[in-house]
């Protein structure tokens, strides 16, 4: 089945070479003939199996099928720039390109973090990693993060054969997908800046069996440690020393407000060399590390790949002298312009450049650092050296020869930093020179890589966290995302949504936007609705820039303090549901939060909702996002056939059925909805996940059965790989006369958390005693709800 087929249509000149991966996965390659190659034509059209798989048709238009069933069609293969593309300036060079025929009904999601609706189509999206600079637009395209991947819903009459298909254009060139815009409103348009295409089909009944089988392609997302799930604070230029650090950690314990980590920016190196601690301002940064563990806080500190060009500096002369830096055309030291000035790039494609990488941890790592913030990666780079020197020494020559200064010349410096890095040529492990061209989209992977390296090697023993801003496909292997430098506006709460959705859709569930916004000044109430968002969201980070209002929690007066202080507590008694979900996440790549359609595949207006998403199976947030709001408007969706069903109000316990409400949503309530017969674990709330819970809550709201998974291990190590790690399912259900509770363990191998147990079950009795147990709570018959 694994056989290469390879296809070579002589009138078009081109070759198609499939090879079915799996029976779900088909690989398909697009390549244009090359003169000197002799090939043996394929007679007439094709219609040839592999595997069970098939292709039938010529390059102007072919199917796809699967045990022959067509899972897709494509048209117009083109070596060349398409027309539906747009941009002049790109039209020289090699590009391919192909239409995909999704049919004009059809709904488009995925393709990561892209800003815009849930539904993809109307636009035409770029992959090409870019710092945005500044605040970004709510259609700015591209972003800091490049997945070439969507999924198709065709939406058909009939949902039970629904045949979904995931496509991965497995190439890190630049690409574009125009969805169903200027190709037409049957069209996804897929073009890269290449000669040849390189596509991945998966099929699948449902959207979770496809993301399933694309993060088995792509890497399966990680498990964090379990404090990487709390309440995070940050903001650029603070902690601003040792002394604040402190005091702020001692303020989140006083206030009673939980937190986890604590994010030292760039203020925290001498003169933004990484690698480093400002000695005047953190003289000793093992101390200080090691008091916010005593008082249970992590630290995480940003690392840019930047490296300050400067004689002396060690991060810089190891560097130079193993020659780990990239080389621009003339193989000089490629050097950009980024916060401390000239700066070399570490080359992170080869294995010993990664090593090399992870061995500068050393001065973070040693000192106790638990997380490392990978930054500016995408990377982003004011100027290039080179080319500001000619710009400027031409404009020079002219203000001197008093000609005039144009548009133009402003242009020219403008596009010169938006199209940075350009210059840049890199090498690989087999000594091959390679343009940064087709690098660009994984150098931030690569580098997540190295830094993985280093997690290994200075905590061997402990679960990595990073946290990066640009990344490529895979990276849900080695880090969190976040989604850069947002702003503190309704509009950018409002659009974290989706793009939060959609990055779990493409493979990396965990993903966060800065609570709070990021840049400008956050108002009291924005704050507070944003806090209760992020409560329900995989990364829970509040950060803002430098220039910014403080706005952690306690930022501005009453009411607003107490009820920031109930939404993180309220994270922090979400966090075995949160834990187990991860755990789901990691096996399977299923996402944590979960736009409404992928639990209601039936329910088709809840493919354009975008404003709720579902938190694993159970919990439908609707979320505030209008300012002033006693009321807020919220669809509840229908299981199959549109049968109704009974959604417990989370906070009154009212019961609503499958539809369109209007609920009470004044500011210390965020709309939230218990699913008929499903439940959640939760915990008493803790001020860290340092201190360990006594109590275990399931919550559930039943009709006949309910199933309530609940994944446990220490939280910290890798000791779950050997099996160290608890799994059981608490099944409650209708029995003869009463209700039954049962704990099915599947996994027995770490002692679970809690001392005592308590069900709040809608429907009868909101206590369950625990009628037989052994000693270690381990096992135990519950009876009588
Ligand atoms: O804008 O390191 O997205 O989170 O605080 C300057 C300073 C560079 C951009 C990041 C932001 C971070 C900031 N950085």
């Amino acid at each position: 089945m694994n056989e290469k087929k390879e296809y070579y249509f002589e009138d078009f000149g081109v070759k198609i070479n499939a090879k079915a991966l799996d029976s779900d996965t088909l690989s398909l390659e697009i390549l244009k003939k090359k003169s000197e190659e002799k090939l043996n034509p394929t007679s007439g059209k094709i219609n040839c199996r592999c595997g069970n798989w098939s292709l039938k048709g010529n390059p102007t238009k072919f199917s796809v099928l699967r045990n022959n069933l067509k899972i897709a069609e494509f048209e117009d293969v083109e070596f060349s720039y398409p027309a539906w593309a747009m941009s002049k300036k790109e039209i020289s060079g090699k590009w391919s390109s192909i239409k995909h025929a999704v049919g004009r009904k059809s709904k488009i999601f995925g393709l990561g973090e892209k800003t815009g609706y849930l539904e993809k189509s109307g636009y035409c999206y770029e992959m090409w990693n870019t710092d945005p600079g500044g605040f970004y637009t709510h259609n700015q395209d591209p972003l800091h993060i490049s997945i070439p991947f969507y999924i198709v819903v065709p939406m058909q009459s009939n949902p039970d054969k629904p045949n979904i298909t995931g496509v991965y254009l497995n190439q890190p060139e630049k690409s574009k997908f125009d969805v169903k815009y200027r190709t037409g409103q049957k069209y996804m348009g897929i073009a890269t800046r290449e000669n040849y295409l390189s596509l991945q089909l998966i099929y699948g009944e449902n959207i979770n069996q496809i993301i399933e089988k694309f993060t088995e392609l792509t890497g399966k997302p990680f498990l964090p440690p379990r404090w990487a799930l709390g309440y995070h604070q940050s903001k650029y230029g603070k902690p601003e020393n040792e002394q604040e650090a402190i005091k702020l950690a001692k303020k989140f314990r006083k206030t009673e407000i939980p937190c986890d980590a604590f994010y030292f920016d760039i203020q925290h190196m001498d003169g933004f060399r990484i690698f480093t601690w400002d000695e005047e301002r953190f003289p000793s940064p093992e101390e200080i590390v090691e008091e916010l563990h005593d008082m249970g806080f992590k630290v995480v500190n940003i690392v840019d790949p930047g490296v300050k060009v400067e004689k002396g500096y060690e991060v810089f002369d190891s560097g130079s002298k193993k020659n780990v830096f990239v080389k621009d055309e003339t193989d000089d030291l490629f050097e950009g312009i980024v916060w401390p000035g000239f700066c070399a790039f570490p080359d992170f494609f080869r294995e010993k450049v990664k090593k090399w990488w992870a061995d500068q941890h050393a001065t973070l790592l040693e000192k106790g650092v638990d997380g490392i913030w990978n930054d500016m990666n995408e990377p982003a780079i004011l100027f290039e050296r080179k080319e500001i020197k000619e710009i400027l020494s031409s404009l020079k020559n002219r203000i001197d020869r008093k000609n005039h200064l144009s548009i133009e010349d402003l242009r020219q410096l403008r596009t010169s930093s938006k199209e940075a890095p350009k210059g840049l040529i890199h090498e690989n492990d087999q000594g091959e020179e390679i343009s940064h061209k087709k690098l660009h989209n994984k150098y931030a992977l690569h580098e997540a890589k190295g830094t993985s390296k280093a997690f290994r090697k200075y905590k061997p023993e402990k679960r990595p966290f990073v946290l990066t801003r640009a990344g490529f496909s895979g990276i849900q292997k080695y880090a969190t995302i976040w989604t850069g430098d947002n702003s503190s506006t309704w509009e950018h709460m409002k659009m974290s949504i989706p793009m939060i959705l959609n990055l779990g859709l493409s493979g990396i569930p965990h993903a966060g936007a800065d609570v709070g916004g990021f840049h400008g000044n956050v108002e009291p109430e924005l704050l507070t609705r944003w806090i209760q968002l992020g409560a329900f969201l995989p990364f829970y980070r509040n950060h803002s820039s430098i220039d910014t209002v403080d706005q952690e929690p306690w930022a501005f007066e009453e009411p607003w303090q107490k009820i920031n202080r109930k939404y993180i507590r309220f994270r922090y008694k979400l966090l075995p549901y949160l834990y187990t979900l991860s755990y789901k996440a990691h096996r399977k790549g299923t996402p944590i939060a979960r736009p409404l359609f992928l639990e209601f595949p039936h329910d088709k207006t809840s493919y354009s909702i975008q404003d709720e998403f579902m938190l694993g199976d159970s919990l439908l947030v609707s979320p505030v996002l209008e300012r002033d709001t006693e009321k807020t408007s919220v669809y509840l969706p229908y299981q199959k056939d549109k049968k109704s069903i009974d959604w417990e109000n989370w906070w009154n316990g009212e019961v609503l059925s499958s539809g369109y409400h209007i609920v009470d949503s004044p500011i210390e309530t965020i709309p939230l909805f218990l699913r008929e017969d499903k439940g959640v674990p939760l915990s008493n709330a803790t001020s860290s996940t340092e201190e360990k819970p006594s109590k275990l809550i399931l919550r559930g709201n039943l009709e006949s059965k309910i199933t309530i998974p609940l994944y446990h291990d220490d939280g910290k190590t890798k000791d779950y790989e050997e099996g160290e790690y608890f799994f059981g399912e608490f099944i409650l259900k209708e029995a003869e006369e009463s209700r039954e509770a049962n704990l099915e363990i599947k996994n027995d191998g770490y002692k679970p958390f809690w001392k005592e147990i308590e069900f709040k079950i809608r429907r009868g009795g909101s206590k369950a005693k625990i009628t037989e147990f052994d000693d270690n709570l381990r096992k135990y018959t519950l009876t009588e709800i």
